[in-house]
Order: structure tokens, then sequence, then C-alpha cells
């Protein structure tokens, strides 16, 4: 039987709130980095997203894979990728976590069981589906959670993916972080439901909707659903709810979505949830907050100023690590 799920302790929601603050803070850097032109090529960012990626972080154990998309600085942070050898990769540098040859869209690092970071859409769920069959078959405890958009839930590789997936009862999380928009049109124009989540029904998978503003309701909901897939339980479809509070890419300024909207979900920001939940649990002060937010802004700060400075890789590079 699936144990309960458990809330953070107040120690470990401020850790989850340093990582929000991490992703949040090196997001406005790369977009002030791209107003520099020093970002060559596009950038998705994830302001607004963090609870997602730190939540379910805060539930993998370090051999656990995950695999997303051109919007995934969060989750390569959340699982404990440097901001500098991220920044250093967005810039195109030497010291990049890729040699600088993936950019923006390709922060990954298998050592810290970050898969593979997908531009095509719909594109990382059938290689999770692998990685976690590959595991099943090899009997690890592995689990393989991907996360992708609402748009990706309209492309065929998605529900090749639920179907193999739900066969073989293999481990894997489909984690949808429905964002309410895919690029430039919002999800009751592309999309035949509402929620996403509902499409699990049809390959008998079960499903569940998340708060995905509020860390603490992802984490526990992670908790059961990686429990579950590590136990022989099976694959599960997770819907988070939550808004890209930016444009789609780098130049968009986002001016279609209604402003009513946008403003509701910026009261929902999952950073000024979590504070209040930390200042709620009466053992975190506002000054451990403040503390929490001047360390990171330091941080991320030097870790931009060290990336600017890093080198450009050098011309050998360009064949090393290419497969023909
Ligand atoms: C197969 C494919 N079709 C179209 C595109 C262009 N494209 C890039 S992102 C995107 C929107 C995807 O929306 P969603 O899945 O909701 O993810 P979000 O960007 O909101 O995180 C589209 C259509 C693409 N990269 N790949
Ligand atoms: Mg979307």
């Amino acid at each position: 039987m699936t144990p309960a799920a458990l809330p953070a302790e107040p120690a470990q929601l401020l850790e989850m709130y340093r990582s929000m603050v991490q992703i949040r803070t090196f997001e406005d850097t790369v977009q002030k980095l791209y107003e520099k032109a020093l970002v060559h090529g596009s950038t998705h960012l994830c302001q607004g997203q963090e609870a997602v990626a730190v939540g379910w972080a805060a539930a993998l154990t370090p051999d656990d894979y995950t695999s997303y998309t051109y919007r995934g600085h969060g989750h390569a942070l959340a699982r404990g990728m440097s901001p500098e050898a991220a920044f250093a990769e967005i810039l195109g540098r030497s010291t990049g976590v890729n040699r600088g040859k993936g950019g923006s869209m390709h922060l990954t690092d298998a050592r810290l069981g970050l898969m593979g970071c997908f531009a095509i859409v719909g594109s990382g769920l059938p290689v999770a589906v692998g990685l976690g069959r590959g595991a099943q078959l090899r009997r690890e405890t592995r689990v393989s959670v991907t996360f992708f958009g609402d748009g990706a839930s309209n492309i065929g590789a998605f529900h090749e993916s639920l179907n193999l997936a739900a066969i073989w009862k293999a481990p894997v999380i489909f984690v949808c972080e429905n964002n309410l928009y895919g690029e430039y049109s919002r999800i009751n124009l592309t999309t035949t439901v509402d929620d996403i989540a509902v499409r699990a029904t049809a390959y008998a998978m079960p499903s569940q909707i998340v708060d995905g503003n509020d860390v603490q309701a992802v984490y526990q909901a992670a908790q059961t659903v990686v429990e579950r897939a590590r136990t022989g339980g099976g694959p599960t479809l997770v819907e988070c709810k939550t808004y890209r509070q930016r444009g789609h890419s780098r130049s968009d300024a986002g001016a279609y979505r209604p402003p009513e909207e946008v403003t509701s979900w910026l009261a929902r920001d999952p950073l000024i949830i979590t504070r209040r939940q930390l200042l709620d649990s009466g053992s975190v002060t506002s000054a451990d907050i403040a503390a929490v937010d001047d360390s990171v802004a330091t941080a991320i700060a030097n870790a931009a100023a060290a990336a600017e400075q890093a080198p450009w890789p050098d011309l050998a590079e360009i064949t090393r690590d290419v497969h023909a």
C-alpha cells in the first residue's frame, strides 16, 4: 500500500522556496542577458511555473530520470544543475554544461538524471517511456518523469506514449504543465478538453489534477505517484494547473492574454503562496525569507558574471561528441 504523502516540514519547505527563487532569478537574468544580445538562439522562460519543477524534484531520488522541454531551465536547476554551467551553456561558452553546443533548449546532464530537453513538441514522451521501460526490464526501481505542455497533449506521440506505458505498466509519470497557452493560442482554441487529465481515461491510466502553483500540493501528489510507479503500480498522468507569467519566447510580450487573467494568476504567484505557507508554519520568519532572497540574488549575479567572462569553445570542439 502506498504510504500517505506528507507535506514538507518548514526547513524542507524553506529549501524548496530557495530553489524556486533560484529559478525565478535565473530566468529573469536570462531575459536581461538576451536583452544585452548575449544569448544566441531562442529562450523560453518558466517564470510562474517554478512550483512544478521544485515539487517534483523533491519527490525524486538522484537515480530517477527526467525529461522536459525547451521550457526546461527550471527542471535542470531543480535537480541540481549549477547555475553557472547553465548560464554558460545558454551563452554558448566552453564551460557550459554541454560545452556550449546545446544552448537554452538543451540543458542536459545524465549524471543528474536530466536525460533530455526536447524542442520538438511531444518528442520527450516516447523517450521517457523508453527510459522507464528500460528500468523496468532491468528490474531497477527508478522512475521516469516527463514534463510537457498542454499543447503537447494534442500531439500523436502523447497518445502513443500513454498507451505503451499503460500496456507495459512501465514506471513512467507523465506531468502536463498546463499553462493555458501553446505559443500564442489559448488552450480553448486548440484543445477539446479543459482538463488534460481526462485523456488518461482512454488508456485506463490513473490521473490527477494538482494546483501547480502550490509547491506543497505538487510535492504531496508527486510522492504518491512516484511511490506507485516505483512499486510496480504503473504510469500516471498528472496535470499541474499553472500559468506562464511571460510570453512564449524571448521577444513575445504576451499581449494577447486578457489583463484580468494575468492579474489573477500573478496574485497566485507560487513564490507568494510559499512565502505565506512558510510564515503560517510559525517556524520561519520574514527575516529568514529575506536572507534566502538575498543569498540567491548574489549567487545568481555571480554565476551570470562568471559565465559572461567564460571562454568560447575551441574550434576543435566542433566535431567532439558528434555522432555521425
Ligand atoms: C512538433 C512541433 N510542432 C510545433 C512546434 C512549434 N512550437 C514550439 S512550442 C509550441 C507550443 C507548445 O505549447 P505547450 O505544449 O503548451 O508548451 P508550453 O510552451 O506552453 O510550455 C509550438 C507549437 C514545435 N516545436 N514542434
Ligand atoms: Mg502550454
